[in-house]
């Protein structure tokens, strides 16, 4: 199985994708968790990010790109999870050439479909470090600009499936599980 989970920042991507891992036993791979993985670590690309991230910013496409090739290779075996990328239509164009490469083009984008009111709450009481008001109306335009595109992008593709992702977290896994079981 070869997804993706779309959806603007705080939607509930990497809560969900805990639940679809376990279920399927496929390779999570979230851009976002590697970038503050580097950060933690403090090497130059997490001092790059970490300017970047805390004002609520995209860091460089050719940055993610080259974070998450080698461990797709690697993922292609057992199927793959990505959460938090593409996030950009350089990124997204650049995902299918390089899944087009390997003969595995994606099956399915979950988009989740959360309001900004919703996204706004969540994101203020779960208090990361990029989680403060300023920041997040930042991501929140951002998002608009750079991410929201990709879904007329899939959407043409005919491989968007919405789910509603608003309600309890496990009545929300159900939905998603509802779509990737045709792909198992
Ligand atoms: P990410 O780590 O991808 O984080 P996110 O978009 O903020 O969150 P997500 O949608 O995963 O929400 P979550 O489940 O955590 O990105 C962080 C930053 O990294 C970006 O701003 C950017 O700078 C950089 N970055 C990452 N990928 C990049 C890329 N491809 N290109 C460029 N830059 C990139 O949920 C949020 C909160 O909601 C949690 O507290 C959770 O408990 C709560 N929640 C979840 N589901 C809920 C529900 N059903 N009801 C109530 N609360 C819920």
């Amino acid at each position: 199985m070869r997804t993706v989970l779309l959806g603007a920042p705080g939607s509930g991507k990497g809560t969900q994708a805990e639940n679809i891992v376990a279920r399927y036993g496929i390779t999570h791979i979230s851009t976002g968790d590697l970038l503050r993985a580097e950060v933690a670590a403090g090497s130059e690309l997490g001092k790059k990010a970490q300017a970047i991230m805390s004002a609520g910013g995209l860091v460089s496409d050719d940055i993610v790109l080259g974070m998450i090739e080698e461990r797709l290779v690697k993922g292609m075996a057992a199927g793959f999870l990505f959460d938090g990328f593409p996030r950009t239509l350089a990124q997204a164009e650049a995902l299918d050439v390089l899944l087009g490469r390997l003969g595995q083009p994606l099956d399915v984008v979950v988009f989740f479909d959360v309001d900004f009111d919703e996204i706004t709450r969540r994101l203020l009481s779960r208090g990361r470090a990029d989680d403060n008001e300023a920041t997040i109306r930042k991501r929140l335009a951002v998002y608009e600009e750079q991410t929201a595109p990709l879904i007329e992008y899939y959407s043409r593709q005919g491989r968007l499936d919405t789910v509603k992702g608003v309600g309890g977290i496990d009545e929300i896994s159900a939905r998603i599980f509802a779509v990737l079981d045709r792909f198992r």
